[in-house]
């Protein structure tokens, strides 16, 4: 069927695109809107409440000829708190294969991990570098 645009309707069809407009922003739907009848009203839903994930970081080791395998090994301990069975496979890992990853964390975490690994290594004068990497 097919309305009449009269002044009102026109001003409630105005006043709807107004208040979807909103609920879209807010991530809200149309339910409560009533219906003409041939209007198809979508009913979007979704949960209460929205839980984004922030985005992830690789913490990655490089390998060099300098520093000694169990500086790197007491690093992956203290900073990354890896057991030293585990630290010391990450270790020969990065050794042998150049680089390797020693956890994935959250940007400001990574960020400080990838800084203090770094500090260590200068105050003990060893080349040893830590990068970062999106996941
Ligand atoms: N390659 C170093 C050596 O032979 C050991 C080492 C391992 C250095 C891992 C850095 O990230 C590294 N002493």
């Amino acid at each position: 069927m097919t309305v009449k645009p009269t002044p009102a309707n026109m001003m409630n069809d105005e006043l709807w695109r107004a208040i979807r407009a909103r609920r879209r922003d807010n991530g809200g739907s149309d339910a409560e809107r009533p219906s003409d009848g041939e209007t198809v009203v979508e009913r979007r839903v979704r949960p209460e409440t929205r839980t984004k994930k922030p985005p992830m970081y690789k913490g990655i080791l490089l390998n060099d000829d300098y520093t000694p395998m169990e500086f790197v090994v007491q690093i992956l301990m203290v900073v990354f708190h890896k057991d030293h069975a585990e630290a010391t496979r990450i270790m020969l890992h990065v050794h042998q294969n150049g680089m390797g990853i020693a956890g994935v964390f959250p940007y400001e975490i990574a960020e400080t991990k990838v800084r203090t690994v770094e500090d260590l290594a200068r105050e003990s004068e060893f080349p040893l570098k830590c990068v970062m990497e999106k996941a």
